[in-house]
């Protein structure tokens, strides 16, 4: 594996493609600069979908609003509001389904799973998530799928930010790992139910999205497929 040069960061570069898979745990692992090469395309596709479905701001079941613009694509997309957590195939906000999820996003979240071990995984789900500079996701499972033998996948685009990884148990200390534009992480089996989070975005000026950070999250929501 090329180490990544200290000055990779201030450049943007992306990480080497031979960039070997790092594990985070039994059934995580991180897969650096994966998406590098079908970025452009992944952001092409969010614009349609933020276009059909836009990003807004959740209300969480205790009545904050999340820092995160949020919205979906796939026959399923996670919503919040005052009567809590679940996941509904039509926006509220548009009353329409949410967009069908592109070819590109399926394809890459297959292949990034795979490689990290798991075969066939057909998300039917993915939250798109909008960072600004402050924005934060607290500690948190994903558990409202209903198919938990499926993993999670997670692309990251923009600007760099602190994940949050830690296990099943909520009271283990997480470790901090730096998500930069293309990378990858992966976390089923014994990791499924791992507590995960970012920590509020620090500014910086990306050279494909300048302020902002997006994330591709997905998730087989509905039965096994
Ligand atoms: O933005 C991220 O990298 C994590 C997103 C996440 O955990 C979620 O949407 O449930
Ligand atoms: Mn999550």
């Amino acid at each position: 594996m090329t180490p990544r040069s200290l000055f990779d960061d201030a450049a943007g570069l992306p990480a080497p493609p031979d960039a070997a898979p790092e594990s985070l745990a039994d059934g995580a692992l991180l897969l650096r600069g994966f998406a590098c090469a079908e970025a452009d395309a992944l952001l092409a596709a969010a614009a349609q979908v933020i276009a059909a479905a836009p990003l807004r701001h959740f209300i969480t079941p205790g009545g904050r609003a999340m820092s995160a613009g949020m919205t979906n694509c796939g026959a399923l997309g996670w919503v919040s509001d005052r009567s809590g957590y679940r996941y509904a195939s039509a926006d509220p906000l548009t009353g329409r389904p949410w967009p069908a999820m592109p070819g590109c996003f399926a394809d890459v979240a297959a292949r990034a799973a795979r490689q990290a071990g798991f075969a066939d995984f057909l998300p039917d789900a993915c939250l798109v998530n909008r960072y600004a500079p402050g924005a934060r996701l607290s500690l948190h499972q994903d558990r409202d799928e209903a198919d938990l033998a499926a993993p999670i996948v997670s692309v990251s685009l923009g600007l760099p930010a602190v994940f949050l990884f830690g296990t099943p148990r909520r009271t283990d200390r997480p470790a901090r790992l730096r998500l930069a534009h293309g990378d990858v992480a992966v976390w089923g089996g014994p990791s499924r139910l791992a507590y995960h989070g970012i920590a509020p975005l620090a500014d910086g000026a990306h050279p494909r999205l300048g302020r902002w950070r997006i994330n591709l999250t997905f998730r087989r929501a509905g039965g096994p497929g």
